[in-house]
């Protein structure tokens, strides 16, 4: 087995589909978080391609872009989908995340108070409702347990990793939507997960 070891801070942010992909796997690597002060001192001679984390060196050859390194470990794990379609689904989820990321941190990150107000009320309001309608959707269509094929996949671990953060706003955000909270119960009781989940560092994001 290779040696694994993942360089982020210490925080979920984009680093945390990574670890469910070790979590999930039962693969040993080093989990090195970073404060930023560390960060700032060393990134100008970091190993990190962007200058930016996270990076995951494998065996000492460094893999960066954190949806680079998921696909990766998805591949090598088994959880990167079967046919074409289960990728679509896998990517549409990704897109459909990234875009919620975006806008969650956009808000939360917005130093004038006013417009930060307004950008909160648009997303609970308007964005997250529309999103969770559209996603419950997709998930609907799929017609299984799980976003693509019959088993857990990346997609899965995207739209949780979200939910978390939904969640954690609002516990009963997905009240309404069947399939999702079905979906996000199911990894959160997949015992793998939990016991990660359990076990890892309490971080604000
Ligand atoms: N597209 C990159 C973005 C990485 C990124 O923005 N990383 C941030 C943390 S989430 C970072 O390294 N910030 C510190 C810096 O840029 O020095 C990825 O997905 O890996």
């Amino acid at each position: 087995m290779p040696s694994y070891k993942l360089t982020y801070f210490n925080s979920r942010g984009r680093g945390e589909i990574i670890r469910y992909l070790f979590a999930l796997s039962d693969t040993p690597y080093e989990d090195l978080r970073l404060s930023s002060e560390e960060w700032a001192k060393q990134k100008a001679g970091s190993k990190a391609p962007f200058g930016q984390l996270p990076i995951l060196e494998v065996d000492g050859k460094v893999l960066c872009q954190s949806n680079a390194i998921v696909a990766y470990l998805a591949k090598e794990f088994g959880f990167a989908g079967k046919t074409s379609n289960d990728v679509y689904k896998i990517y549409l989820v990704e897109g459909a995340v990234s875009d919620l990321i975006t806008k969650l941190v956009a808000a939360h990150f917005e130093a004038d108070e006013a417009i930060k107000a307004d950008k909160q009320k648009e997303l609970t309001e308007k964005f997250i409702p529309t999103w969770l309608v559209a996603v419950e959707k997709v998930f609907q269509e799929g017609g299984t347990s799980y976003f693509a094929g019959d088993s857990l996949t990346v997609g899965d671990l995207y739209f949780f990793f979200a939910a978390e953060y939904l969640k954690g706003a609002k516990e009963d955000v997905l009240q309404s939507f069947p399939g999702l909270n079905g979906l996000f119960d199911r990894i959160a009781n997949n015992p793998k997960i939990k016991e990660w989940r359990e076990k890892r560092p309490k971080t604000e994001f």
